[in-house]
């Protein structure tokens, strides 16, 4: 397994199986959110934790080592530039001594999993490209779901994937997907595509059990929280803006990575900004649900 290094206070938490809820790096990097609405994002979540009885624990690679939890001064260093730092980049990122390589749902699946942590909450997870049947893009962090012990709570996924695909993988790979109190797959920046999870759940407790009681022990586990009411974009408009994004990626020839900032710099413009608020209120919200279930994992475990 990966060496990773815990902070003190994580160390402390994992040892005496205390709550802990990991947290990605790449939505506050300069890959993710723009500044300075990333170290609100950070701060809200890591607040959200806090404040839920959990200990946080951001993961990410600095200076070559594989970290779970950072000091309180060293969360600045996460919100600059960053080399966008999947599971399979890990050793690379250690061998090459990155800087700062910034975490993304796959990567941090794997550490907090070596690090003996059992949750993790995310913005939006990676998943099934739209035209992936062409373009092969599926993103590894279903793999990673598939393959990591952990419960990750998201808002959905990315919003211009192909969630009914995306779905069918997780069903594929034996991935248990619960809907928080809700009976659809959130769609980030709305609450629903309109296509139903396969189970719903009413409380942190019943994520716990699933955890607990699943047949496979390697396998993850998938909780969609729907974005606060207050928050939601209008699904209409979004979805025209993801329409003309994604035909403009293709003309322009953009691919791959490049990808997600484009069609996220083009949400933000058409929105007049809303989606950034959006965003920080979705993954203060995955931070809170994450802080009461992995409180509910601990009394289990
Ligand atoms: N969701 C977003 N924006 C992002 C991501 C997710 O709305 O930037 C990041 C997460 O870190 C996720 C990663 O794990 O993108 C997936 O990237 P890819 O599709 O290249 O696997
Ligand atoms: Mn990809």
């Amino acid at each position: 397994m990966i060496r990773t290094v815990l902070s003190d206070e994580v160390a402390r938490a994992v040892a005496d199986g205390r709550p802990v809820v990991a947290l990605e790096s790449t939505i506050f990097s300069n890959l993710g959110l723009p500044s300075p609405a990333n170290a609100e994002a950070l701060e809200r979540c890591v607040g959200a934790i806090s404040d839920g009885g959990a200990v946080p624990a951001v993961t990410a690679i600095l200076d070559g080592v594989a970290r779970v939890g950072l000091a309180a001064d060293e969360h600045g260093r996460i919100l600059g530039a960053a080399l966008k730092t999947a599971e399979r980049d890990l050793p690379v990122a250690i061998a090459q001594r990155w800087s700062f390589g910034a975490t993304t749902v796959s990567a941090s699946l794997a550490l907090a999993a070596a690090a003996g942590v059992s949750v993790f909450a995310t913005g939006g997870i990676g998943g099934v490209h739209r035209g992936a049947g062409a373009s092969g893009d599926v993103s590894a962090d279903l793999d990673a779901l598939a393959h990591h012990p952990v419960i990750t709570v998201c808002a959905g996924a990315k919003a211009f994937l192909d969630l009914a695909r995306t779905l069918e993988y997780l069903e594929t790979v034996g991935v248990p997907v619960l809907g928080w109190r809700h009976d659809d797959f959130p769609a980030f920046y709305t609450r629903s595509a309109g296509l139903r999870v396969p189970h719903r759940v009413e409380s942190a407790a019943e994520v716990a059990a699933v955890l607990s009681n699943r047949s496979r022990k390697q396998t993850g586990v998938l909780v969609g929280v729907p974005i606060p009411q207050a928050a939601e974009l209008d699904p209409a408009e979004l979805d025209a803006v993801l329409t003309q994004a994604l035909a403009d990626c293709d003309d322009a020839g953009i691919s791959g990575a490049a990808i997600t900032p484009f069609v996220l710099g083009r949400i933000a413009q058409v929105t007049d900004g809303r989606s950034i608020p959006a965003n920080l209120a979705l993954a203060e919200n995955n931070a809170r649900v994450a802080a009461a279930i992995a409180v509910a994992v601990a009394v289990t475990e």
